[in-house]
């Protein structure tokens, strides 16, 4: 089972873009086949008929860490990293028990910064809103064994990539440019040189 997935995780690497999904049997990523699954960055996360532990991490008395499930499966846990009362950190589950998503909060405004997203619970990319302000407008792709292979930059936030580098052994080997802004890399420059 666990070698099934392996490969199935290195063919789906293998493809110019990972998906976020559970990796695991067809029909358990129910959850996740919208386009728009249950995520504090889309502001569509429900606790409506779901059960709800708490956790006091710190002892004060007050509430900092809840677990939420649905039929005794856990769906996500939301932490509050610096005791203010408000949730800083989101973590969703698959089905299986492994991570599927991190969420988190970083100067704790309310908005989501960087999203982590593994695949039979290992990081394969890494979304960022470096102004912080909800755009995710870099992206870092991590290979099987944790490496970063692609860092993606939509540099001017419209939505669409315009500059991409390439990564082998953590070192940056080339960087490709959309030039006619039709999305995809035209221009290449190899960045191991001296
Ligand atoms: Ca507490
Ligand atoms: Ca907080
Ligand atoms: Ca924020
Ligand atoms: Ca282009």
């Amino acid at each position: 089972m666990k070698t099934l997935s392996r490969a199935l995780l290195a063919l789906a690497l293998l493809g110019s873009s990972v998906a976020a999904g559970c990796a695991t049997g067809a029909g358990e990523d129910d959850e996740l086949s919208g386009p728009r699954p249950e995520r504090a960055r889309y502001k569509n996360l429900s606790r409506s008929g779901r059960d709800v532990a708490e956790h006091d991490l710190n002892r004060d008395t007050e509430p900092d860490q809840w677990a939420i499930s649905a039929g005794g499966r856990l769906l996500r846990e939301e932490r509050d990293m610096n005791f203010d009362g408000a949730v800083d950190v989101y973590l969703h589950y698959c089905p299986s028990g492994d991570l599927l998503e991190e969420e988190m909060d970083l100067d704790v405004d309310g908005l989501i910064d960087v999203v982590n997203i593994y695949r039979s619970g290992v990081l394969v990319r890494k979304e960022m809103s470096i102004d912080f302000r909800g755009q995710f407008s870099v992206v870092k792709y991590y290979a099987t064994d944790g490496t970063l292979s692609r860092i993606e930059r939509d540099s001017n936030e419209d939505g669409k990539v315009d500059t991409w580098e390439y990564f082998q052994d953590n070192k940056l080997i080339r960087v490709g440019r959309d030039v006619d802004r039709d999305g995809s890399p035209d221009v290449f420059k190899d960045a191991t040189g001296g």
